[in-house]
């Protein structure tokens, strides 16, 4: 058995309508920390959006910091798989990814190497081979012409193939079936939105879940809200509502099982809770100030239309 935890779209250092979440985000970061002293697992893959800006805040580096070291100190021989998103900047993420190697630490930010294999051993020592796939930036791959590919969909046809063929390669040379694991940060074609992902630059950012066709599991980010793209590809979401219209919907990290003769795929979601839930309330403004629900509110933003003048 292989046992991961995912999460990813964690955009340390984001404000909520100018209010900070550092708080929030330590408060639930928490809560990852102490599952994964709890349960065995045995790799934890973040799918990309550490953070909110390419140049974080010194308050989310020092967040991010302490969060990879008092995993590694409850978990030392946790793998840990992280990713950079369209928010973060891949090389200032990449600070130190060659010494983090050896506390298990993988960050991955560049198109290169994507297909270099990071074999994992579940519990019965076991390989799977994880794979991962930061946000690919235009030209990250170039076509025969020598012009820069710059579509999401035919970025992600390019690593996917190279994947595939160095995957098939591992498993020749082991002579063995080994279960495929991907760590990516895209927009799957049919996925759901919400208002607090940044559209990618450029055209065509929709990416076919087909492309993914050979492997046992994919773990992905961009996407808020948890959602099962197929049976063996699903999206967190983001550990907190980062958008009103994401306020009343329910946030969680994945425990995923794969038994490793049938590769089948177990996925649970585990509930985060928020220090500060996000709420819409609708009605006339005079009203809300006499309900007792108002009053206990630590936090009210008002999310006010424009407001046209009758005469
Ligand atoms: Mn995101």
């Amino acid at each position: 058995m292989l046992h991961i935890l995912q999460t990813g779209d964690l955009h340390i250092g984001k404000s909520f309508h100018e209010i900070s979440l550092i708080e929030d985000q330590e408060y639930v970061l928490q809560q990852l920390i102490s599952e994964l002293q709890k349960e065995k697992y045995d790799l934890f893959l973040i799918t990309g959006d550490v953070y909110d800006r390419a140049i974080p805040s010194p308050e989310a580096v020092a967040l991010f910091d302490k969060f990879l070291s008092q995993i590694h100190q409850v978990c030392p021989q946790l793998e840990i798989g992280i990713i950079s998103g369209n928010h973060d900047s891949g090389r200032r993420l990449s600070f130190g990814a060659t010494f983090f190697t050896a506390a298990h630490i993988h960050i991955q930010t560049q198109a290169e190497n994507i297909t270099t294999p990071l074999l994992i051993y579940g519990s019965n020592q076991e390989p799977y081979a994880l794979y991962q796939i930061p946000i690919l930036q235009s030209g990250s791959f170039f076509n025969e012409d020598g012009s820069p590919i710059t579509s999401q969909s035919d970025l992600l046809s390019v690593a996917t193939t190279q994947i595939q063929e160095a995957h098939n390669k591992l498993e020749k040379e082991k002579g063995k079936e080994i279960p495929c694991l991907i760590n990516a940060h895209l927009f799957v074609l049919g996925g759901l939105k919400s208002e607090s992902e940044r559209v990618f630059l450029g055209n065509s950012e929709l990416v076919s879940p087909d492309l993914f066709s050979f492997v046992t599991y994919g773990a992905f980010g961009h996407l808020h809200k948890m959602q099962k793209v197929s049976s063996k590809l699903y999206y967190a979401g983001s550990p907190l509502s980062y958008s009103f219209d994401e306020a009343n919907i329910k946030k969680y990290a994945l425990k995923i099982a794969i038994a490793d003769a049938t590769k089948d795929v177990v996925v649970t979601p585990l509930p985060l809770t928020p220090l500060h839930p996000v709420l819409r309330l609708e009605g006339v403004l005079r009203t809300f100030y006499k309900t007792p629900q108002m009053k206990q509110l630590p936090i009210v933003i008002f999310n006010l239309p424009v407001l046209t003048n009758p005469l």
